[in-house]
């Protein structure tokens, strides 16, 4: 037995799932798009698990119909869905526009209106264009207009519609699985060095697209524009790896948080660190972790909200004594799972509601009373497909009775939650291995047949919703099946 309070939740609180483009969009070389650096990553071959690739993906650049009976479905308030960089841009530049791309997204951002879903859009979901990463990529100076000029396109043709926009997703992820461990694409291995580069560029490009919003087009389209910052949860493993996990704090959320809620700036005590190590390791070719120039529009303010996505928490173990240039040699910190904590699915996913809570609370309280999004949090399945997945039902329950608590007991101004994802889809560099949907999706099959894992969960999730839209204050008891 467990309950959600849905009277903590407010009456105008955003239901929602997310997607990105390369992840279900499948269409990678059709009407004129151009290839993305995800594109060559898994066409090259022993990258992604099983050599999969998102040619197909669930196809939604083709089945988008069938996508929104799935959000109608769930009786969804909001969905958040990435726009493909070069889909529309195929060499990333507002030099060639491809019109069918654009007409793509119209017809998607159309009728999600027409069906009462409100879009929120993320311009950048890992998915640069391959003639941007020719040119450098994010660790490319350049690479910070042509996203203002991308993204001045996109407001200008969608926003009249779109008033919820993410500029970039996860620059945490992009930055140390594409630059530094290069597990992701770009799939670039530069340890301690091109991670800070690439963070700061995509810092510099998410605050002149929000200068460039807020100047050009907030006077006329009155939207809102954040960057989305995942963050697991951090405590220490023992008593004496307190500071090893500020440390871990302030190299993961803080690292972006801090410019862009707190000083403009990077932590202080990240900075002295990395300038420490740099010089006992003997680098002497200037900072590794680069300053803002005053000649350019500040980081600090320019998030409307704050958009968080959480999947887990971490235990942090000291690592002081580690002597190697990379991140986690100057993050001088570990994070280990704590074996109370279930394994779901996903190697790395441990189940911890509570750290979304505790995660809340702490966005609270040291950063801003900005209202905060959840824009990701999931739940996945690996092996033999599980229709009736009872255990992905009880998370979604105690995760919302958590998201609840932030909101009555701990005050904090919650305004939505999407899960990840709507569908199954290419999980990265697991392929379709690792399936997050709300929504399976039989990639065996050609029709690509989207069906509803059927679990206790589906009535939480549609009984929470429904009272939600109709603000009826009811106390929702749910059994597990
Ligand atoms: C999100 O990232 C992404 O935004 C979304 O696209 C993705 O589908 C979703 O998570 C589910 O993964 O052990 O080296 O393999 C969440 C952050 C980044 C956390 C990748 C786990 C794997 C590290 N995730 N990371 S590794």
């Amino acid at each position: 037995m467990s309950a959600v309070d849905i009277t903590a939740f407010p009456k105008d609180f955003a239901w929602g799932a997310a997607t990105a483009a390369y992840q279900i969009e499948g269409g990678w070389n059709m009407d004129g798009r151009g290839p993305s650096i995800w594109d060559t990553f898994c066409h090259e071959g022993g990258r992604v698990f099983g050599d999969h690739t998102g040619d197909v993906a669930c196809n939604s650049y083709q089945l988008w119909e069938e996508d929104l009976k799935c959000i109608q479905q769930l009786d969804l308030s909001h969905y958040r869905l990435s726009v493909s960089w070069s889909r529309i841009l195929p060499d990333g530049t507002t030099n060639h526009i491809n019109p069918k791309g654009v007409e793509y997204y119209n017809k998607v951002i159309d009728s999600l209106i027409a069906s009462g879903v409100t879009p929120m859009i993320t311009l950048w979901h890992m998915d640069l264009p391959q003639a941007l990463q020719d040119c450098g990529g994010w660790c490319s100076a350049e690479i910070a207009d042509t996203f203002e000029s991308y993204a001045s396109f996109c407001f200008k043709t969608f926003g009249d519609r779109v008033k919820l926009w993410i500029t970039l997703n996860e620059p945490y992820v992009c930055a140390m699985l594409g630059y530094e461990d290069g597990i992701f694409a770009p799939g670039i291995k530069d340890p301690g060095l091109s991670v800070y580069v690439a963070g700061h560029n995509m810092l510099r490009a998410h605050a002149k697209a929000w200068h460039a919003y807020n100047t050009h087009f907030r006077p006329s389209q009155g939207g809102q524009v954040s960057l989305a910052l995942n963050s697991d949860w951090a405590e220490p493993l023992t008593a004496k790896d307190a500071a090893a996990t500020e440390r871990y704090k302030e190299f993961t959320l803080d690292w972006f948080a801090c410019p862009v809620f707190c000083t403009g700036d990077y932590p202080e005590s990240m900075r002295s660190r990395i300038e420490n190590r740099s010089l006992e390791l003997g680098y002497k070719q200037g900072s590794r972790l680069p300053h803002f120039s005053k000649d350019e529009p500040s980081p600090l303010g320019t998030a409307d909200f704050f958009a968080v996505n959480y999947y887990t928490s971490r235990k942090v173990k000291d690592l002081s004594e580690n002597t190697e240039l990379s991140f986690v040699g100057d993050q001088g910190a570990e994070g280990v799972i704590d074996p109370s904590w279930p394994i779901c699915g996903v190697h790395w996913l441990a189940v911890y509601p509570e750290g979304l809570r505790k995660l809340l609370k702490y966005i609270k309280d040291t950063y801003t009373s900005v209202p905060i999004y959840i824009t990701e949090n999931g739940f996945s399945q690996m092996g033999p497909v599980q229709i009736e997945d009872v255990d992905r039902s009880q998370f979604y329950e105690d995760t919302l009775q958590q998201v609840g608590k932030a909101i009555s007991q701990d005050g904090v101004n919650v305004k939505g939650y999407f899960a990840w994802s709507l569908l199954d889809n290419f999980e990265w560099n697991d392929g379709f291995n690792v399936r997050f949907g709300l929504f399976h999706v039989d990639f065996s099959s050609s029709e690509l047949k989207r069906t509803l894992y059927r679990s206790v969960h589906q009535r939480t999730w549609r009984a929470t919703w429904q009272t939600s839209h109709t603000g009826k204050a009811v106390h929702l008891k749910l059994c597990s099946l």
